[in-house]
Formats: C-alpha cells, structure tokens, sequence
C-alpha cells in the first residue's frame, strides 16, 4: 500500500500534522532527519492510523502514491532549503512540495519559481493554531499553482477546523500568496494580544483589579462580541497560580517580550508596500520596547502620575477600546492583503481569507463572520471600518474609546496599541489632515513640489523670490 500523504520534519508541528492526516483516514508516510522522531511517533501513536515510517529520503518518495505530496514540516529558513534540495531530485514532474512552516513570502516565490522550472509543484502553505491546531484542526492557508490544490485542496480540508460545516481551508493565490496571507495573520495576532495586554495593565494599575479578578472581566467578555481564542486563553493565563511561589503566574514572568519574526516581517513588507499598519507596528515596537531592560532601568528616574483612582465600571470602557482598536488592527491587516495582492497579482479573496480565520488559528474569533460578511458585500472595500457594520460599531464605541485613553494618559499607563488605532481612525475620517503642510515644507525646502485642491496639475513655490510666485512644473 503507498501513502497518500508524506509529512517529514516531525517536530512539534510535524508530528501533530501527520497524526491528523492519519486520524482522518489518510495512510501517511512519516519521515524525519533524526530517525528517533520517527520512531518516537510510531510507538506513541501507530495506533491513530496507518502510518509508513521511513529511515531515508529515498524510502519515503517510494512509499507514496503518485502525484506525491510531501508536506515540509521543518524550521523555516536555511533548513527548509536544504530538505528541498534533499527531495526535488527525488521527485517526478507533477509532484507536489508543500511548506508548512512559516516561511517569508518571498523565500517562497523563489522556490516556487526555481522548482516550477523542474516541473515540480511547490505549495508555501501558512498553517495556524499551534501544536494543538496541528493535531486537532489548524487553519490552512495554501498557496502556489492552483494546479496542485486540485490533489492537495481536499485532503488539507478535510484535516482543517470546520466552523459551521465549512472548511478553515481555501485556495489562497500564486507562489508566495500563502504564506504572505500567513504573515499577516500573525501581524494582526501581535496587534490583537498588544490591546488585550494594554487591557489588562489599564485594569491592573487603573482599577487595581487583581489578575484573578481580571481574568474574570475577560471570562465576561468572551460571551460577547469579543469571543475569541485569545480572550480565551487571557482568562486560563490571568487566573494560573505559580505553584512554585503561590504568587499570581503573570507577576512571576519576566515582562520582556520575546518574537520570532513575523511580526516584524508584517510591518517591514507594510512599509514596502505603502501600506499604514501602525497596530501592528506599535505591537511589535512594545515586544521591543520591554526587551531593552537597560533603557527601561535607566528611564526609572522619569516622573509620571500614579495610577489608580478608575471605578470598576471603566472595565466597560476598556471592553469597548479593545473592540475598536481591535477592529482597526483587522483592517489595518487586510488592507495590507490587498496591497500585497494588487502588487504580486495573486487576486486574493479577502472574505475567503476572514472565513477561514474563523477557526483553528491563533486569532480565530467570532467577529470574523462580521468580516467576511463586508467583504462578500463589497468584495473591493477600501476599508473595513467603513462598513455599515463596523462603522456602527465604531461610532458606539468611539466615546469610551476616546475616555480610556485619556485615562491612561493621565495616569502614565502606556497604551500604544489603543491610542495609535485611535489615531488612525480619526486620520482616516479627518476631512483635511496636515499633510497639507507637510508637503509644503518639503516643497520649500527641496522643491518637492505639491498638487492644488482647485487645480489640476503639479505646482512649485519659488519660496526663494519675493512674494513667493507659483510655477505649474508639470506642463
Ligand atoms: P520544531 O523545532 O519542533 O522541529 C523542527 C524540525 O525541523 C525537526 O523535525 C528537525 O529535525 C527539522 N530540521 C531542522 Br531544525 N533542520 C533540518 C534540516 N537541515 N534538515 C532536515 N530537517 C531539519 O519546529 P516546529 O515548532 O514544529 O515548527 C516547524 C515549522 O512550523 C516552523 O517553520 C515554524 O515556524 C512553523 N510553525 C510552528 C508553529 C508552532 O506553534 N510551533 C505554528 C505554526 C507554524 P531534527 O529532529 O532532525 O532536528
């Protein structure tokens, strides 16, 4: 019997991945560079379904049935290279090369280019959801030629979550669409964990709740509008205990956030693109901001209010902050989907996108299904938070909104995530913005030139003369 599936690199996503093909009924061939894994996940779960271990690369192609599929499941970067470089000449033209980990979209437009060229199919394919998601039912993002998800699209589908019946899986777009789709899922799970981490500081030096109490406003909120995976996990994480101390766990863990990456690859491939995502950049600056421990001993000498003095009732407040901040980091990510999409050609379906982030993934959450209902409504919209939907939402909100980070301005609590997405918001609704006076400035001093609100054409001040004349440059 030949396996209709291959997994190699078995580590804590591999091998979770490969028993959730076997689970489904698929056979699964198994194969990692340490044979011990391999071995490790036979004896542990050979009993889930029908896997076939192999000790070589070689064994593992001719376990498979034809057209191969070979899900890579190993750390993203040089290592994922190597295991291409390991299979390609092992396969046949019309097999199919899918890598699972989080690799740059660009480092994928590469493969992909390199082994279509050697008639192979390779499929950079974002999945969501951590080892549990992997096992139980991740969030799959697919990308590469449409071709091979004709083979690959039915097995992913059926191993993804299901919310409502429906697949978190969907034919994403070209080469690197995928895993850009991927990156900027974790972008906006950055944002999203920033406001629920600014949510939980306003109430613990605002209100001075204690962390168990707030992991019971959080239990609160997961019954509404806001239910999520996150929130979900903020109230297990704010009511642990530390066994060790008997001290709350949140006031025993080193507060200097750590990162991997894609974060950062979020907002660098933004600024490429044009595209204002300052959530999810003022999430990734704060992880880096808490990690400078000598800038934050040397800044102790600094003065600030105390903080303190909220009523618990500002725990409502906070709610309604988070919301819309939340709302913005979301648009903040799509819209840089659609950038990214209009830039490689990739046509991506942004409702798709929102519908499969409903479950398995990291930042699946409810409010997605008001996502993809804008988008199914205006497939092109040029903004979420114009939606009739949203824009209701936001205007409810706005007033708390604006009281919670006046609140924490007041009381020296940062709030960058809440404050930024607030900013946004009143940019982009702004009739006039002083860019107006931006691009004089770059007018006066290196003739940058500017365009007129009553006149076609582009125009410079001859700041250098008397009485300032105006020169039309373009004709
Ligand atoms: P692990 O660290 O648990 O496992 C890494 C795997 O890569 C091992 O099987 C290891 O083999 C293999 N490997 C390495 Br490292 N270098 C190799 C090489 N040169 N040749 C062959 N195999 C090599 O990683 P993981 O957490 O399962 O993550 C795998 C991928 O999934 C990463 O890209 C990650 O970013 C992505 N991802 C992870 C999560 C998560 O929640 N952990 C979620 C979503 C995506 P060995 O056993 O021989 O060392």
């Amino acid at each position: 019997e030949h396996a209709v599936i291959g997994v190699t690199g078995l580590g804590v996503m591999g091998r979770n991945l490969a028993r959730n093909f076997a689970r489904h009924g698929y056979t699964v061939a198994v194969h990692n560079r340490t044979e011990a894994k391999t071995k490790a996940l036979i004896e542990e779960f050979g009993n889930e379904g029908v896997f076939i271990p192999a000790e070589t690369p070689e064994a593992f192609v001719a376990s498979l049935s034809r057209p191969r599929k070979i899900v890579i499941m190993v750390k993203a970067g040089a290592s994922t290279d190597a295991v291409i470089e390991e299979f390609a000449p092992l396969l046949e033209p019309g097999d199919i090369l899918v890598d699972g980990g989080n690799a740059h979209f660009l480092d994928t437009r590469r493969r992909e280019k390199a082994l279509r060229e050697r008639g192979i199919h390779f499929v950079g394919c974002g999945i969501s959801g951590g080892e549990q998601g992997a096992l139980e039912g991740p969030s799959i993002m697919p990308g590469g030629p449409k071709e091979a998800y004709k083979y690959l699209g039915p097995i992913l589908e059926d191993i993804a979550a299901k919310v409502d019946g429906v697949p978190c899986c969907a034919y994403v777009g070209p080469d690197g669409a995928g895993h850009f789709v991927k990156m900027v899922h974790n972008g906006i799970e950055y944002a999203d964990m920033q406001l629920i981490a600014e949510s939980y500081d306003l109430l613990r030096k605002g209100v001075r709740m204690s962390p168990a109490e707030i992991a019971e406003v959080f239990r609160t909120w997961n019954t509404g509008r806001l239910e999520s995976y996150l929130i979900e996990i903020t109230t297990i994480v704010l009511s642990h205990m530390d066994p060790s101390t008997g001290k709350p766990f949140v006031d025993v863990v080193l507060d200097q956030a750590e990162q991997k990456g894609t974060g950062r690859w979020t907002v660098q491939v933004a600024l490429d693109l044009g595209v204002p995502v300052s959530g999810i950049a003022e999430a990734v600056f704060a992880r880096s901001l808490s990690g400078h421990a000598e800038m934050r001993q040397a800044a102790r000498i600094l003065p600030g209010p105390t903080g303190g003095g909220l009523p618990s009732s500002f725990a409502d407040d906070v709610e309604e902050a988070l919301y819309a901040s939340k709302v913005v980091a979301y648009a903040q990510g799509f819209n840089e989907i659609q950038a990214g999409s209009a830039e490689y050609g990739w046509d991506i379906d942004l409702g798709a996108m929102a519908t499969i982030w409903r479950g398995g993934c990291i930042i699946r959450a409810r409010f997605l299904d008001r996502i993809r209902a804008a988008y199914e409504a205006d497939p092109n919209a040029p903004t979420l938070l114009s939606d009739v939907f949203f824009a209701a939402e936001l205007s409810t909100a706005q007033r708390a909104w604006r009281d919670v980070t006046v609140a924490a301005t007041r009381r020296g609590i940062p709030a960058p995530g809440f404050s930024s997405a607030l900013a946004y918001y009143d940019g982009l609704r702004a009739e006039r913005l002083p860019a107006a006076l931006l691009q004089g400035l770059r007018d006066y001093f290196g003739a940058h030139t500017y365009r007129r609100v009553d006149r076609d054409g582009v125009y410079h001040t001859q700041w250098e003369r008397l009485g300032h004349p105006e020169v039309r440059v373009d004709v």
